[in-house]
Order: C-alpha cells, then sequence, then structure tokens
C-alpha cells in the first residue's frame, strides 16, 4: 500500500533532475565532416567536438558561436537560446552541421 507513493515520489525526483543537469553533446569532425551533421540540445548543454582531423577545423555560426577546434583536440560552446543554428567551418565552407535546441 505504501510502495506506490513511494514509485510516484522516485519517478517526480528523477524528472526534476533530468531538467536541471546540462548534458554534453559529442559530435566528432572526421574527414572534413561533423558527425552526427544534426544534434538536439537543450539550452545549458555543452557541444562538445573531437577533432580526428590533421587539420584545424571551427565550428562557426554567425552571431552565435565560433569554436576553434585544433588537429587531434577538441572544442566546445554552452547553448544558451533556443532555436536552429547552423554551422560551418571558416576553412573548409562545405563542412556544415546543425544545432537544434528546444526548451
Ligand atoms: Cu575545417
Amino acid at each position: 500500500m505504501s510502495v506506490l507513493p513511494r514509485l510516484c515520489l522516485a519517478a517526480g525526483l528523477s524528472l526534476m533532475g533530468t531538467a536541471a543537469s546540462a548534458a554534453t553533446i559529442e559530435v566528432t569532425i572526421e574527414q572534413l565532416t561533423f558527425k552526427p551533421a544534426v544534434v538536439t540540445a537543450r539550452p545549458g548543454d555543452t557541444i562538445l567536438w573531437r577533432n580526428k582531423d590533421v587539420m584545424d577545423h571551427t565550428a562557426t555560426s554567425k552571431g552565435n558561436f565560433d569554436v576553434v577546434i585544433p588537429s587531434g583536440k577538441s572544442g566546445s560552446t554552452v547553448v544558451k537560446n533556443s532555436g536552429s543554428f547552423d554551422y560551418d567551418c571558416r576553412y573548409h565552407p562545405n563542412m556544415k552541421g546543425r544545432i537544434e535546441v528546444g526548451r
């Protein structure tokens, strides 16, 4: 009889925990490609790019962010606003990605 309310409380707490904790979303850069090309995030989440190429890249969305990701290294940005953000690499404009930030 006392089990059900406890389960409900636990479920409620875990939902709150999910909403409050920010996630890190990883994007791998390999052979001049963002993988995955499209990621979804929530405000407060971190986007982390890992560059596996032998050349430097950037993740650039004019007016929003401009992250340099050196060869073999990583770079990150925290998304603050909801919306859809297309980005590319300043050195290789054919490289394209998008971050969909929900609420
Ligand atoms: Cu590049």
